[in-house]
């Protein structure tokens, strides 16, 4: 199914050395590329990537968006598609064919693996998680007229509509941001269900308090600076001397 297609996959990672493995482990053979993008881990992550055949990549910036655009920046040329899900080993790495599938058959240009839809083992979305993903998802249906379902990390997207989208959250408003900008661009968005469990290690985000209220707060800034932007990404491209 996929062996026309050059699939680039990022997993931003931050100590996550228990659990990094399994997921490397656990990919489907024949991608193009792994990354793993640190932040400077103080554990033994790194090796563990190496260890499992990824390429990794040192975000200079702490935060999850700013790992994901490291990996973005250090995408070879011949990646078409890009699939993004976390090292805590929560996502079912198997089932990557799956949310990738909507863009490979020309359905879709960027694939939510939604966990609202799917599988969620008791326990491993927090009422916390749950809450914020209604409410998120219920202010982008009201401002931006889209029904999703989740902001789930485990997501795929076509190389040319990311790069329509221009990404710029250095931190946890990073999905948020990539679902309207798909919707403010005209992309064709899709869900599928995906599988969830209870994560290996610690929680830097959805687990603590300060990463709650911050990922909370992030989310819903971005959901309406997007809006009063109406259209326009987060940055603004610098205009050419020509214009
Ligand atoms: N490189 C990098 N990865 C991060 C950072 N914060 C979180 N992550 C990774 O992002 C993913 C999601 O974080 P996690 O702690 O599982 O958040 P939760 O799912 O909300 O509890 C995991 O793979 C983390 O290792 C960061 O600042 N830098
Ligand atoms: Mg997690």
């Amino acid at each position: 199914m996929v062996k026309s297609r050059h699939i680039g996959v990022i997993i931003p990672a931050l100590n996550e050395e228990a659990s990094l493995g399994h997921v490397l482990a656990d990919l489907p053979s024949g991608l193009a590329e792994v990354i793993v993008a640190d932040n400077g881990s103080s554990d033994g992550t790194v090796g563990v990537a190496c260890q499992g055949g990824a390429r990794v990549v040192e975000a200079t910036r702490l935060g999850y968006g700013s790992a994901c655009l490291a990996g973005i920046a250090a995408l070879s040329e011949k990646v078409d598609i890009v699939v993004f899900l976390d090292a805590d080993y929560s996502d079912h790495p198997n089932e990557l064919l799956r949310v990738v599938k909507p863009i490979v058959e020309g359905r879709a240009d960027l694939v939510i693996g939604s966990r609202v839809l799917g599988d969620a083992q008791p326990g491993s979305l927090l009422p916390q998680q749950r809450f914020g993903n209604w409410l998120a998802t219920r202010l982008i249906r009201l401002l931006f007229g889209h029904r999703y379902s989740d902001l789930g990390p485990f997501r795929a997207v076509s190389r040319s509509a990311l790069q329509r989208l221009a990404m710029h959250d250095p931190t946890y408003g990073w999905t948020v941001e990539m679902q309207i900008r798909a919707l403010q661009e005209g992309l064709a968005v899709t869900e599928v269900p995906v599988s969830y469990r209870r994560r290996i290690g610690r929680s830097k985000i959805a687990g603590t308090v300060k990463g709650t209220l911050g990922a909370g707060f992030k989310i819903l800034a971005t959901v309406f600076l997007l809006r009063l932007r109406g259209g326009a990404p987060l940055v603004q491209e610098p205009l050419s001397d020509q214009s």
